[in-house]
């Protein structure tokens, strides 16, 4: 069964670019940025990498990716991760990244899409890796800043193919960007969210994704169980929800594996993601490996999760049925 879930061709949803900074990587860009890190080894920084929670998480995240500073940096970055990805035989992702976490510490928005952008290109030509960029904003910001954001990324609208919301959720709820979201669907961006599991109120924040905002996807989502209606929405909608098993177990203490079957059973088009694979240590191979331990989903099952991948990205429809 290993081997039938390592050959299958993959599609991931659900990828923070920033999340998949390896520890060399890290020590690599600290040298050429001449920036000092608060560890001597690799080993050491791994060992730091204890979360139990989404804060906990965040602030070691948003620490690492301070050695991310050129044009260069974001490219090594994303090569390194699509090479993996080729490696894993994954044919198609959507990344997410987060300009904020740039902009707010200097960095220019221009220097971060370029970077990633080259890549993609590249990765493309060496590898048959094919990837899409989508904009996460910062939801523990304000949404004034948002918008700003929005407002910078117009000039590479074309490099773009949506705009997401991650981060802090607790406190700050998907209608606090609703005229942010309202605008990018204006300028044609497609729409995610996170709607993280087990986060408090995490239904109404559902509730909130599909009903007032009408996003095109939810990121995890697994708490949509709890309203038929909603899960009524979903389905006639055909919406995809993109989990992320192994970063649900770090983040809440269970991969939420029992939700992800009973969604499966229920025809809501659940894809398995890595979400922060270099923090988590797993990429998506490693996150349907577990599942499958958790679940003993059968070769069908585990083809339907690719199948429900490659059906919600957000490709051409000729481009999608290329891979379907
Ligand atoms: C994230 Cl695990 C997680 N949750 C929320 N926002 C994020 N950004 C990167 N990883
Ligand atoms: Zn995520």
């Amino acid at each position: 069964m290993k081997d039938f879930i390592a050959g299958l061709p993959k599609c991931e949803l659900h990828l923070h670019i920033e999340g998949t900074l390896e520890p060399e990587l890290k020590f690599e860009l600290a040298g050429r940025n001449g920036l000092e890190l608060p560890y001597s080894t690799v080993e050491e920084m791994r060992a730091a990498y204890t979360f139990d929670s989404l804060p906990s998480f965040l602030t070691i995240y948003y620490e690492g990716m301070r050695v991310l500073r050129t044009e260069p940096d974001f490219y090594d970055l994303a090569m390194a991760y699509l090479r993996r990805a080729a490696g894993q035989n994954v044919r198609y992702v959507e990344i997410f990244f987060d300009p904020q976490a740039h902009t707010s510490r200097g960095v220019p928005f221009d220097v971060v899409v370029r970077g990633l952008r080259r890549a993609l290109m590249d990765a493309y030509a060496q590898l048959g890796v094919r990837a899409q960029l989508i904009m996460c904003f910062l939801r523990d910001f304000q949404a004034e800043y948002a918008m700003a954001t929005l407002l910078e990324s117009l000039p590479y609208k074309e490099w773009i193919v949506g705009v997401g919301l991650d981060s802090d959720e607790k406190g700050n709820p998907p209608s606090k960007f609703a005229a942010v979201y309202e605008r990018a669907r204006q300028e044609g961006y497609l729409l995610t969210m996170h709607c993280d599991v087990d986060q408090d109120d995490a239904i109404e924040h559902i509730r909130q994704a599909v009903d007032e905002i009408g996003v095109d996807r939810v990121d995890h989502g697994v708490n949509l169980l709890e309203d038929q209606r909603l899960v009524e929405t979903v389905l006639a909608r055909g919406m995809g929800l993109t989990c992320c098993p192994v970063s649900n177990g770090y983040v809440t203490g269970s991969m939420k594996a029992e939700g992800i079957r009973k969604l499966m059973d229920l025809g809501v088009r659940v894809t398995i993601n890595s979400d922060d694979p270099a923090y988590f240590s797993a990429y998506v191979l490693e996150n349907l490996l577990a599942l499958q331990d958790a679940l003993q989903l059968t070769r069908e099952e585990q083809a339907q999760l690719q199948r429900n991948a490659f059906e919600v990205t957000w490709l051409p429809r000729q481009l999608k049925d290329a891979y379907l």
